[in-house]
């Protein structure tokens, strides 16, 4: 039998100390229970998900790099990078399956500074403003994209 199609989930830094503080602004669900929920989503999809989180901008556009041939898709919520990393950009532009990007918080809500997205760029389609459930719609997305 064919194995299912994997989808990496890659998360940038201090996503770590989700449900830790701020709650009010990210949700009081951990990464470890975002984790758990989008493999939950997963295997109601017939996707594999390999969830990773870096502090590193480097560790990341690795991991982009290492994928472009080897998953079905991309999810990506580069934290803090997404309002600077052209480095992230670069590698994305250069990634072949659907890439969505997520943000827990409605970032068009927020500081000026985070109205701009690097990633938006090289995204096919970005989720944001709904919590951890945006993990699980982009995983339904992704889904419909590669069917
Ligand atoms: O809303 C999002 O998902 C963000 O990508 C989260 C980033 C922020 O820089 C972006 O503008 C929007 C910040 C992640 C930091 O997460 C923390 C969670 C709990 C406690 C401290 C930081």
């Amino acid at each position: 039998m064919a194995e299912n199609p994997v989808i990496l989930i890659l998360n940038g830094p201090n996503l770590n100390m989700l449900g830790q503080r701020e709650p009010e602004i990210y949700g009081s669900q951990t990464l470890a229970d975002i984790e758990a929920a989008c493999i939950d989503q997963g295997k109601k999809l017939g996707l594999a998900v390999d969830f990773r989180q870096s502090n590193l901008e480097g560790e990341l556009v690795t991991w982009v790099q290492e994928n472009s041939n080897q998953v079905a898709g991309l999810i990506i919520n580069s934290a803090a990078y997404t309002h600077t990393s052209v480095a992230i950009l670069d590698s994305l532009l250069n990634f072949s399956p659907p890439v969505i990007e997520v943000h827990l918080s409605n970032i068009f809500k927020r500081e000026t500074f985070r109205h701009h997205s690097y990633i938006s760029g090289a995204a096919d389609g970005v989720i944001c403003g709904l919590g951890a459930k945006g993990y699980l719609l982009a995983l339904d997305a992704l889904a419909d994209m590669i069917d």
